[in-house]
């Protein structure tokens, strides 16, 4: 997602990073390589020169050459600079929404209005059912336009498993009035309003969006932002404000390589926040907003949080956050790095989930190959041991060893590779909760 900035960021922060005192230099540098970045991911000039002299700034400010470690305390301001343009910590995220509502999506054409209606759908029913609600979702379309465009969202809203209804008009004014009245008359929760897009933003599309806006008032209005239009996504998000008004931005196709300047030039140009990500072509590939991840990601300091909450499998809440929790302050047992692991497998491949991980950048898909049959050791290797030995892998002596070796198939040196493997990301885990703020 955030895959180039990422690693233009993370390069400046490891070079930083071993230097035990900074020059005026160094910091022009770094200064200089962070505002390098930035322009090449296509965020406008305006927007750089302003992050870049709010960094100068605090740079001064905390009179940081003083410090005993320098590049930390420069990393830490770049953070939180990005964590303050991105939205600050105190963003609203829209992970809940209230009901009954109307969220109307609208955007240009082929901006990925009708995917996102069916990755909320899915969003919201999925969230409904991990909490053992059920939540009746309706979708419809007053696209008329494209002539395909409605049987598009039928066939996506069986997909998902959310209710379809088709109005009997083709004018998409009256269309909407029909859609409204069956959704309250039937009492659903959610209604998932499409809209039709065109090429450009043109009056004849503004005109028809405001009068819907008029008669149904959605409670959510998402302009659908396509990441890959870069700058130009702005002007257009500036004429729906003018014209329409919306609560929150979706930043789609944040997975192609599109680098990421989007999102930062967006917050920051209209004040308005982002309320999810598309990151792929599958009904669940949107991510919530959450402007404290996105900085995290962006510097390569992974997303760990968002990593955990993508996974299928049906981990309990609680699970999660001891899982996050543990890994964060480093106290973990083996026993927690196998169960880590197999949450790691039920996720998907290792290439998907590597990009959430601190240090992503540096990757390659043969590392990632690697590791993935490595884990497969390790896991089995851990099955291998005591309940005790998983607690206290110091009492593992080499006869001990010898026995979990036979047990799971693998070499003594196997089960060395492992401690040290585990001893390692102790020690990453510990360096990544100094990073984090
Ligand atoms: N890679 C990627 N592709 C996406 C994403 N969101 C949508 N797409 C693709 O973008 C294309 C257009 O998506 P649609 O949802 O049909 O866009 P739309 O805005 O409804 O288009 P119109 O109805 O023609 O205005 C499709 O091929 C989608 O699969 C995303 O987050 N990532
Ligand atoms: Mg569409």
């Amino acid at each position: 997602m955030f895959d180039f900035l990422s690693e233009k960021f993370s390069g400046v922060l490891g070079w930083l990073k071993d230097k035990g005192r900074l020059t005026e230099d160094n910091i022009e540098q770094a200064e200089k390589q962070v505002q390098d970045a930035l322009l090449q991911a296509d965020v406008p000039y305006k927007v750089v020169k302003d992050f870049l002299e709010s960094i100068k700034n605090e740079v001064v400010g905390q009179n940081i050459q003083s410090e005993l470690r320098p590049g930390e305390r420069f990393i830490k301001i770049v953070h939180d600079k990005l964590l303050e343009f991105l939205g600050g910590k105190n963003a609203l995220v829209l992970n809940s929404f209230q009901f009954p509502s109307v969220i109307m999506v609208m955007g240009l054409q082929g901006s990925g209005k009708t995917t996102t209606v069916a990755k909320l759908a899915n969003f919201i029913l999925n969230q409904a059912s991990k909490k053992g609600k059920t939540r009746r979702v309706l979708l419809a379309s007053v696209d008329f336009y494209r002539p395909a465009a409605i049987d598009q969202l039928k066939i996506l809203a069986d997909s998902v498993g959310a209710d379809f209804y088709r109005p009997e008009v083709t004018d998409p004014i009256k269309a909407a009035k029909q859609i409204y009245d069956y959704f309250k008359k039937n009492a659903y929760h959610i209604l998932l309003l499409d809209t039709a897009g065109r090429l450009h933003v043109d009056e004849v599309m503004l005109e028809e969006l405001k009068q819907i806006n008029k008669l149904i008032s959605p409670r959510y209005k998402m302009l659908v932002l396509d990441a890959m239009t870069g700058q130009e996504s702005l002007s257009v998000a500036r004429a729906f404000e003018d014209n329409i008004g919306f609560n929150s931005a979706v930043l789609t196709k944040m997975d192609s390589d599109t680098r990421g300047g989007a999102a930062f030039a967006f917050r920051y140009e209209l004040k308005k926040p982002i309320s999810f990500v598309g990151s792929g072509e599958k009904i669940d590939d949107l991510e919530s907003f959450i402007p404290e991840r996105m900085a995290s990601r962006i510097l390569g300091m992974g997303d760990i949080l968002t990593l955990i909450e993508k996974t299928e499998a049906k981990i309990d809440f609680q699970d999660q956050q001891d899982a996050a929790k543990k890994f964060m302050t480093g106290r973990f047992t083996l026993q927690d790095f196998a169960d880590q692991m197999s949450m790691v497998s039920k996720m998907g491949s290792l290439q998907k989930i590597a990009k959430y991980l601190p240090g992503a950048g540096k990757i390659s898909p043969e590392m990632l190959d690697k590791s993935e049959k490595e884990m497969k050791k390790f896991k089995a290797t851990i099955f291998s041991m005591t309940k005790k030995e998983r607690i206290l892998p110091q009492i593992l002596d080499a006869s001990r060893k010898r026995r979990i070796a036979k047990g799971a198939g693998v070499f003594v040196e196997d089960v060395n590779i492992l401690l040290q493997k585990f001893e390692q990301s102790k020690q990453f885990a510990k360096m990544f909760k100094k990073f984090k703020p």
